[in-house]
C-alpha cells in the first residue's frame, strides 16, 4: 500500500529512471553495467535528494519572503535511523521509485537495507528529536535542528559470550549521500584563555580556537509539505597541519591540533568517569551550542538587523540541559559583540529560549565542577555569576529562606562547587516543559520545587509523541492497509482520526485481518532473527517485548526474574495450559554501567539455559537481540503482542516506545509511570495491564523505611527465582556472577523489584488468560490503535508551536 499521493507530475517512473541513470553515471561515476548495489543506493538517494532540494529551496524562500519566525531545536542527539524509506514515502515517490529500480532488476527494499542507521543518539531523547524534526516539516514550521555530526555516534553492540562488547559505529564509512558540506557556514569556537578589560567593556581572549563548520541534511515532511534543515557541526583545527613541525620530523605533533578538534566530534557521550572525559563532554556541549547560537544570530542580523528583535523571529528550544550553556553564550554575544546592556541582553535571552526537561534522575541532572567550567569558559563563568546574583536577589525579595536560595542557586555549594546546568536552563528560559503529565507534576514537587515557587508560570507539560509516518505507515504497511480499508485515508494526515476504529473494535472480520497482519509481521521477524542469531521462534507464541536502553530503573531485571519464575512454574506444572511465550529483549548499556552490563549477561545466560531445556517444550523462549537500533525497532514493534513498560513509578519521564507499540496494536503491561498513565487513560483500563506501586506509593514506601527482605520471605515464587539466579543456576561457569546483583534486591532494592514482583507476576497471568480469548485480545489491540493517535508528534509539536514558540 502506497499511502501517499504523488506530488510531482515529473516524477513518473520514466523520469526517475532517467534521473537515476544520469546520477549513477555523472555523480557516482559508474557505468550501469558495472554498478554495485551500493552505487545504486547512492544514485537512488542522490536522485531523490534532487527532488527534495527543489522543495527545500522553495520552502526556505517562502520563509524569507514572509519573514516567518523560525524554530531552532538544539539537541546533542538526533537518533535518525535510516532516511531513504522515510523520505521516499513523505515525497510520495515510493511506488514510482520501486518501479524505476525494478527496470534494472533492483529491489528497493534491498537497497534500503544498505543504508546505515544514523545512530546519533542514545535512546528516547534522541529519537524524540528525530520525530520532532519530521513533524516540524510536516506542520510546515520553519525549523533548524542543531547538533553534532558524530563520526562514530552511538557504539555498535556485539554480544560475545553473552557480554556486551562495544565497537565503533562506522556509519560514514561509505560516505553519506544525504548531506551537504556547508564550509561557508563556519564559526570559530573558543576555549580557555582569559577575560581582559578593554576600557569599553570586556573581551574574552580564548587560548584555543576550533572551527565549527556546518553539514546539512534535508528533512522532508509528510506529503513534502516543507523541507527543513538538520544542521550538524563538524570540527576542524584552524591550522590542520603545522608544516614546520612536520618538516622537522614531528609528524604526529604537527597534526595534534587536528586530532584535538576531531576528538570533539568522534563519539556521542564520551565516557565521563575521568576528568578528561568530563572535559571533552563539556567541550562538546559548548562547541555545538556556540556554533548554533552564532549561526542563529548571523541569520537574524542579516535579515532583520536589530538583535533586540531576536525573540520575535527565533524560538530556541534546548533539548535537555546539554545545550544549557547556550543561555550564557547568547548573553555573551549580545553584550560583548552587539553592545547591549546586561539586563537587556538577559531579557532578550529569556524571551528567545525555552527548555525541555527529560529526566528527574539526580545522576542525569548535569552539573560541572566549577574549576573546570571556569578554566574552559572564563567569560561564561562571569555571566553565570551575574545571572545568579540577579536570580538570588529576586528570590530573597520574594521572601525565600536560605535553604530555598541554596536550591535555586546556579552554583551547588554543597561539597565540591559545581555549576548546575538545569538551573541555568530554567532561569534562562521563558518556558520549562516536562514530557508527560506525571513527569511535569513531579518536576513541580521535586527537583524544581523551589525554582517553580519563584517562577510559577514557567513549568508546563508537553506530552511526547512519535511520528506516525515512520512508526505506523512505514514500519507496518500491512496494518496501514487494513486500517485504510476499514476507515479510509483521513488518519494518514491526522493520526487522531484513527479514533474511527473505535466503533469497529468488536468487528470479527477486522479483528481477523489485524491478527493476520500481526502474524505475518511475526513470521518476518522470526525469519530475521533466525538469520541474525540462528534462533527459531514460533510465530504463534505470544511475542513479549522489552526493547529500550538497559537501565536499572527500567527494570529489565524484574522481567528476567519473572521469566525465571515462569520457567520454574512450567517445569513444575507441565500439566497446565501454558501460553507459549517468546520473551524478546534488546538494548544497550552505557559502557561504564556495571549492573546494566550484568543484566545483559543475565538475559543471555537465561536464554541459553531456557532455550536448550527440552522440558519447557518450546513454551518459553528468551532472546536478547544484539545491537538494538532504530531499524531493528521498526521490525520488532510491528511484531509485538505485548509491550513491557515496567519502570519503577516516578522514574521514567515519559517513554515513547510505549506509544509506538500501542500504535501497532500491542497491549501494554506497565506501571503507572511516564506516559503510560496517559496511554491508560486513553485506551481504557480493560485494554492495558497495569500493575504495581504508584509514584506516590513508591515515595511513601521509601519514606517509611522499605524492607525488601520481608517481602522476599513472603513470596515463595520470588524467593525461589532470586535464589536460583544468585546461586548460579544460570551461570554454572561462574556461580557467583549474580550474587551481588541479587544481593542488592535483598539489601536495598532501590528500584522496588521485590515490592512489585507479585503484582507483576499476577498481571502476566492475566495476560495469559486474556491471550486465550483471542477475539477479546484482538478487540483490545484495535482499541489501542484507535485511541493512541493523540500521541502523534504532530500533536506535540502543535502544542509547542502554540504555547511555547508562538509560531503558526
Ligand atoms: O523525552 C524523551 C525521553 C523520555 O521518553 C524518557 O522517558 C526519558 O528517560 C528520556 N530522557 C533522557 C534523559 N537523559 N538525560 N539526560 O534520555 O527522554
Amino acid at each position: 500500500t502506497e499511502p501517499v499521493v504523488t506530488l510531482d507530475p515529473n516524477s513518473s517512473v520514466a523520469h526517475l529512471d532517467a534521473l537515476i541513470l544520469d546520477v549513477l553515471r555523472h555523480r557516482v561515476g559508474k557505468d550501469e553495467l558495472a554498478a554495485k548495489p551500493h552505487d545504486w543506493f547512492n544514485a537512488t538517494v542522490l536522485a531523490l535528494r534532487d527532488k527534495i532540494i527543489d522543495r527545500w529551496i522553495a520552502t526556505t524562500r517562502r520563509t524569507y519572503e514572509t519573514k516567518g519566525k523560525r524554530v531552532y531545536y538544539l539537541s546533542l542527539e538526533f537518533l535518525i535511523g535510516r532516511l531513504l524509506r522515510d523520505a521516499l514515502a513523505n515525497m510520495g515517490l515510493t511506488r514510482d521509485m520501486e518501479k524505476a529500480l525494478r527496470e534494472h532488476g533492483l529491489d528497493l527494499s534491498v537497497l534500503e537495507d544498505l543504508e546505515p542507521d544514523a545512530a546519533l543518539g542514545n535512546g528516547g531523547l534522541g529519537r524524540l528529536a528525530a520525530c520532532f524534526m519530521e513533524s516540524l516539516a510536516t506542520l510546515d514550521i520553519p525549523a533548524y535542528g542543531y547538533g553534532i555530526r558524530y563520526v562514530n555516534g552511538m557504539f555498535r553492540q556485539r554480544i560475545v559470550d553473552g557480554w556486551q562488547v562495544e565497537r565503533p559505529e562506522t556509519w560514514l564509512a561509505h560516505g553519506n549521500p544525504w548531506e551537504f558540506d556547508r564550509r561557508e557556514s563556519a564559526y570559530r569556537v573558543g576555549f580557555g584563555g582569559e577575560v581582559v578589560e578593554t576600557g569599553e567593556g570586556v573581551e574574552w581572549k580564548p587560548a584555543e580556537q576550533i572551527e565549527a563548520s556546518a553539514v546539512d541534511t534535508p528533512v522532508v515532511g509528510w506529503r513534502g509539505a516543507r523541507v527543513n534543515t538538520l544542521r550538524l557541526w563538524t570540527a576542524t583545527a584552524l591550522e590542520p597541519i603545522k608544516l614546520d613541525a612536520f618538516n622537522a620530523g614531528d609528524h604526529f605533533g604537527a597534526l595534534a591540533d587536528e586530532v584535538r578538534a576531531d576528538a570533539l566530534v568522534r563519539v556521542l557521550y564520551p565516557a565521563d568517569s575521568s576528568p578528561a572525559g568530563q572535559e571533552l563532554r563539556l567541550r562538546q556541549e559548548y562547541f555545538f551550542s556556540a556554533a548554533s547560537i552564532q549561526d542563529i544570530m548571523r541569520r537574524h542580523v542579516q535579515f532583520h538587523g536589530d538583535v533586540r528583535t531576536l525573540p520575535d523571529q527565533a524560538a530556541i528550544q534546548l533539548n535537555d540541559t546539554h545545550p544549557s550553556v547556550a543561555v550564557a553564550e547568547l548573553v555573551r554575544l549580545l553584550v560583548d559583540v552587539h553592545g547591549l546592556e546586561f539586563d537587556e541582553a538577559w531579557d532578550v535571552t529569556r524571551r528567545a529560549i525555552a527548555y525541555t526537561n527529560h529526566t528527574l534522575l539526580p545522576e542525569a541532572l548535569e552539573s560541572w565542577p566549577l574549576p573546570l567550567f571556569e578554566r574552559l569558559l572564563p567569560r561564561h563563568m562571569q555571566i553565570v555569576y551575574a545571572i545568579n546574583s540577579r536570580v538570588l536577589r529576586e528570590a530573597r525579595k520574594a521572601g525565600m529562606d536560605d535553604r530555598a536560595i541554596a536550591a535555586i542557586s546556579l552554583i551547588d555549594e554543597g561539597g565540591e562547587r559545581r555549576v548546575r546546568m538545569a538551573n541555568l536552563a530554567f532561569v534562562g528560559a521563558h518556558s520549562v516543559n516536562g514530557v508527560a503529565a506525571l513527569h511535569t507534576d513531579l518536576m513541580k514537587t521535586t527537583v524544581f520545587a523551589d525554582l517553580h515557587a519563584l517562577y510559577p508560570s514557567k513549568i508546563n507539560n508537553k506530552t511526547n509523541g512519535v511520528t506516525p509516518r515512520r512508526w505506523l505507515q512505514q514500519c507496518n504497511p500491512g496494518l496501514t492497509g487494513v486500517i485504510r480499508d476499514a476507515i479510509g485515508d483521513a488518519f494518514l494526515d491526522d493520526a487522531e482520526q484513527l479514533s474511527a476504529l473505535k466503533a469497529l473494535a468488536g468487528d470479527a472480520v477486522l479483528g481477523e485481518r489485524v491478527a493476520e497482519v500481526k502474524r505475518s509481521n511475526k513470521v518476518a521477524l522470526a525469519r530475521h532473527l533466525k538469520d541474525l542469531m540462528g534462533v527459531r521462534l514460533d510465530p504463534d507464541a505470544l511475542f513479549d517485548v522489552q526493547i529500550k536502553r538497559i537501565h536499572e530503573y527500567k527494570r529489565q531485571l524484574l522481567n528476567l526474574v519473572e521469566t525465571v519464575a515462569l520457567y520454574d512454574q512450567i517445569r513444575s506444572h507441565p500439566e497446565r495450559d501454558w501460553v507459549p511465550r517468546v520473551k524478546i529483549f534488546g538494548g544497550k548499556a552505557a559502557p561504564s554501567y556495571h549492573n546494566a552490563k550484568l543484566i545483559i549477561k543475565l538475559a543471555n545466560d537465561i536464554a541459553r539455559r531456557v532455550n536448550s531445556d527440552p522440558s519447557v517444550g518450546g513454551l518459553l523462549k528468551v532472546v536478547f537481540v544484539p545491537n538494538y537500533n532504530v531499524s531493528l525497532a521498526e521490525r520488532i514493534i510491528p511484531a509485538a503482542d505485548l509491550s513491557e513498560q515496567i519502570s519503577t513509578a516516578g522514574m521514567e519521564a515519559s517513554g515513547t516506545g510505549n506509544m509506538k507499540f500501542a500504535l501497532n496494536g500491542a497491549l501494554t503491561i506497565g506501571t503507572l509511570d511516564g506516559a503510560n498513565v496517559e496511554i491508560k487513560d486513553r485506551v481504557g483500563d480493560d485494554n492495558i495491564f497495569i500493575f504495581g506501586l504508584t509514584a506516590d506509593e513508591v515515595e511513601q514506601r521509601r519514606a517509611e523505611g522499605y524492607r525488601p527482605g520481608e517481602i522476599i520471605a513472603a513470596s515463595r515464587e520470588l524467593q525461589q527465582a532470586l535464589s536460583a539466579i544468585a546461586s548460579g543456576v544460570f551461570s554454572p561457569d561462574d556461580p557467583d556472577r549474580y550474587r551481588d546483583l541479587i544481593g542488592g534486591i535483598h539489601d536495598h532494592d532501590w528500584f522496588m523489584i521485590a515490592a512489585d514482583f507479585d503484582a507483576y507476576a499476577a498481571a502476566q497471568r492475566r495476560v495469559d488468560a486474556y491471550w486465550n480469548d483471542q477475539p477479546a485480545w484482538r478487540a483490545s489491540a484495535i482499541r489501542n490503535i484507535a485511541n493512541v493517535g493523540w500521541f502523534s508528534s504532530d500533536r506535540t509539536i502543535g502544542e509547542y508551536a502554540r504555547d511555547i514558540w508562538g509560531v503558526k
